[in-house]
């Protein structure tokens, strides 16, 4: 989401929600969002949480051709982002990052801990290899055809979110280019996806535009 708003020249401030320290649960925030997650979306006296559905708000009033209109390719966008936000959200980051980064996410026993982290582990190696071979696909440059869509930037981040725990990915090589995390400097310049580009885009831009947005985040500790 905060790469969509940087890449997009969408004026935003920027909150960060240290989840690292609990800030999620800081009263001032739960007020804010009671599921004590981010990212949450303030537009004037709007407020919108859920990343996926903040995508598509920010595409659709800033007319941006992420989100195509026509009925068929917005309908592959949409579903593109339902599975990540199902089965890669649930295994690869509930299931195997999470567990291992975040305290709160601790279970109560040691064993039960494990239990997650392998069984998520699992999991998200068949939903990586289904990315890798039937939805990317070598030819295939972006996760729904030719074109950028608001469920790359979905997706990027998340797949990336494996590289934090170390995950080798040299089984699937689109997701790694999906991940971003196989990138020369050549190809960062010229568009790069997942992390390196969320770094690039951190480093270079500023945010600008008409906007407002509190207390979004895709900036955890682990992007630096
Ligand atoms: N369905 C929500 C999930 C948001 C979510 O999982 N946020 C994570 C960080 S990416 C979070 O705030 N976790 C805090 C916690 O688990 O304590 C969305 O897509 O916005």
């Amino acid at each position: 989401m905060w790469l969509f708003i940087a890449e997009n020249g969408i004026d935003c401030e920027l909150k960060v929600v240290d989840l690292m320290k609990g800030e999620h649960y800081q009263p001032e925030y739960v007020a804010i969002n009671p599921n004590r997650m981010v990212p949450v979306l303030e537009d004037g006296d709007f407020r919108l949480t859920e990343s996926s559905a903040i995508l598509k708000y920010l595409a659709e009033k800033t007319g941006s051709p992420a989100y195509p209109k026509e009925l068929r390719s917005r309908a592959k966008v949409n579903e593109m982002m339902d599975w990540i936000n199902t089965q890669v959200c649930r295994e690869l980051a509930y299931g195997l990052v999470y567990p291992q980064i975040f305290p709160n996410h601790k279970r109560r026993s040691d064993e039960a801990h494990a239990g997650t982290i392998a069984w998520g582990k699992e999991k998200a190696q068949g939903w990586l290899k289904v990315l890798d071979e039937n939805l990317l696909g070598p030819k295939k440059k972006f996760l729904c055809g030719d074109q950028i869509t608001i469920a790359d930037y979905f997706g990027g981040p998340f797949v990336a979110l494996g590289e934090i725990v170390r995950c080798n990915y040299s089984a699937y090589p689109n997701v790694k280019t999906l991940a971003g995390s196989d990138e020369s400097a050549e190809e960062l310049e010229q568009g790069a996806r997942g992390l390196p580009r969320i770094r690039r885009v951190a480093q270079g831009q500023g945010f600008r535009g008409r906007l407002r947005a509190r207390y979004q985040r895709w900036r955890c500790r682990y992007h630096g």
